[in-house]
């Protein structure tokens, strides 16, 4: 809202805002990754990862009806031993809900679990608990945040367009900056100039070929 002025991108929720600061956290720790290219290698890894998904989506899918409602998720969270606030459910719900539809699709639930993963990064609990049948889930998510810290240069929890055009000259390609502007405007949705981690991983659901079906 109002008094942003200056600042390319302010966080709209509370949720948002936390998200931020986890990722900021998160960024303190460093990255493994080394170039742009090198998150690219990892796509099949990640896809097949992503896919495994599917059973724990169909699991809180308790109506079977192809989308996670309100009450569904509260219940997944609690599997999932997260304690939400009924404000940050309603946030979170929002945030993935992209297409407003009120109900979590495959996709935007595969981005509402990584989302779920950094923000609970500091508690052992979620990793005791999100044990639900499929291993290397958790280090797909960390790959995942890894690529995102990596991108964002400065640590401000986006990406911006110079972030990403800087990613991609490390990896030393010629036609780099053509690149980066495509894969930067697939992953800005909101075409504010800057790329929030959830935008991020809609655009990598995108690119390993997960759409909602
Ligand atoms: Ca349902
Ligand atoms: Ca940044
Ligand atoms: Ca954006």
């Amino acid at each position: 809202m109002g008094g942003a002025a200056g600042k390319l991108e302010s966080p709209e929720t509370k949720l948002e805002a936390k998200m931020v600061e986890a990722m900021q956290r998160r960024a303190c720790k460093g990255t493994a990754i080394k170039s742009f290219n090198s998150i690219i290698l990892k796509f099949p890894k990640i896809d097949d990862s992503l896919r495994n998904c599917k059973a724990i989506f169909e699991q809180f899918d308790e109506d079977s009806n192809g989308a996670i409602d309100h009450e569904e998720l509260k219940k997944c969270l609690h599997k999932l031993g997260v304690c939400f606030t009924e404000e940050e459910i309603g946030d979170l719900f929002k945030a993935c809900d992209i297409d407003e539809d009120m109900g979590i699709k495959f996709n935007e639930f595969i981005v509402l679990l990584c989302l779920v993963y950094l923000l609970k990064d500091d508690a052992v609990e979620f990793e005791a608990k999100s044990r639900v049948g499929v291993p290397n889930l958790e280090a797909t998510f960390e790959i995942l945040v890894d690529a995102f810290v990596f991108l964002d240069k400065n640590k401000d929890g986006y990406v911006s367009k110079n972030e990403m055009v800087q990613a991609i000259n490390e990896s030393g390609e010629h036609s780099s900056g053509t690149i980066a502007t495509k894969r930067f405007e697939e992953m800005d949705w909101d075409k504010n100039g800057s790329v929030s981690f959830k935008e991020f991983l809609f655009a990598f659901t995108t690119w390993v070929g997960i759409e909602d079906e």
